[in-house]
């Protein structure tokens, strides 16, 4: 069982989302992550191993290597399509409950911001760590915002800002939800974003990158 789990994680990290993926190419023509998770689940091995011994440390580890410097966007990219190949397989279990997640993160671009590059990494590492990700997707308006928080009253809440304009959306939306909800966690992150910004607009917590983001979630649930 412990190779399947770490195959699956190699093909995980390395970005090797099938068997037809030419990347990475010391891994070609080998099953990739959509592959293995598939036998992995046919041979018994439960979801939450899966999750929990291949996917979860493999996501850490290419979020480790990028905050190193060692990995960069595409990389990431890749490890998280292989990440989503295997998740596929997965989603049944989380959507009958057999699996728990750890928590539901709602998160988007902040109003004007149409900058996504960087909220679907974060994404799709909160989701490789084990939360349910609901993503409002760009520019979010802030009657969005608040229904998805009334529908999701326990959720985290991550924004990401790219322009040092839409900066200033991010401090109203951030107040706006403080009103409504006081006690909402806020994660917060973007290029032009800073420790001192998030102290100044009173949101919880600021993470440079993904790897900070998970880290900082990783903590509050644990
Ligand atoms: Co635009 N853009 N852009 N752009 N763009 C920048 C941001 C800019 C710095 C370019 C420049 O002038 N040098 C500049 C901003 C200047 C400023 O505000 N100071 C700029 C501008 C001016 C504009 C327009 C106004 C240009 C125009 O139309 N005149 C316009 C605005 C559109 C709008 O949003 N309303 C615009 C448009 C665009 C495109 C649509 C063409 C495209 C975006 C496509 C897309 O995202 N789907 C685009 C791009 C690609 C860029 C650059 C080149 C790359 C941004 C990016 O994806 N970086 C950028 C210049 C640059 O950065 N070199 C630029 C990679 C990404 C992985 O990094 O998003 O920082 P980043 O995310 C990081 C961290 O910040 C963090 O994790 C990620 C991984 O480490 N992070 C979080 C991000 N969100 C987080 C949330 C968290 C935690 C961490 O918790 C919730």
């Amino acid at each position: 069982m412990s190779e399947i789990l770490d195959k699956l994680g190699e093909c995980v990290e390395a970005g090797k989302v099938n068997a037809k993926a030419p990347f990475p190419p010391h891994l070609k023509g080998q099953p990739g992550a959509d592959e293995l998770c598939r036998e992995a689940l046919a041979a018994g091995v439960p979801p939450e191993d899966i999750l929990n011994k291949a996917l979860i440390p493999a996501m850490g580890r290419i979020g480790e290597k990028f905050s190193r410097g060692d990995a960069f966007v595409p990389e990431m990219l890749l490890a998280a399509r292989a990440m989503s190949a295997a998740m596929v397989h997965m989603r049944p279990f989380f959507t009958s409950g057999q699996v728990k997640r750890k928590g539901i993160v709602v998160i988007g671009t902040v109003t004007g911001d149409l900058h996504d590059i960087g909220k679907n990494l974060v994404a799709m590492m909160i989701e490789g760590a084990g939360f349910e990700v609901v993503d409002l997707g760009v520019d979010v308006k802030i009657e969005k915002l608040l229904a998805a928080l009334d529908k999701h009253p326990g959720a985290i809440l991550g924004l990401s800002a790219l322009l040092t304009t839409t900066m200033a959306n991010m401090e109203k939306m951030v107040a706006s939800v403080k009103q409504r909800h006081p006690d909402k966690v806020i994660l917060i992150g973007g290029a032009p974003v800073t420790r001192e910004f998030c102290e100044k607009i009173g949101a919880s917590h600021y993470a440079s990158d993904p790897q900070g983001a998970v880290e900082y979630l990783a903590k509050l649930v644990a």
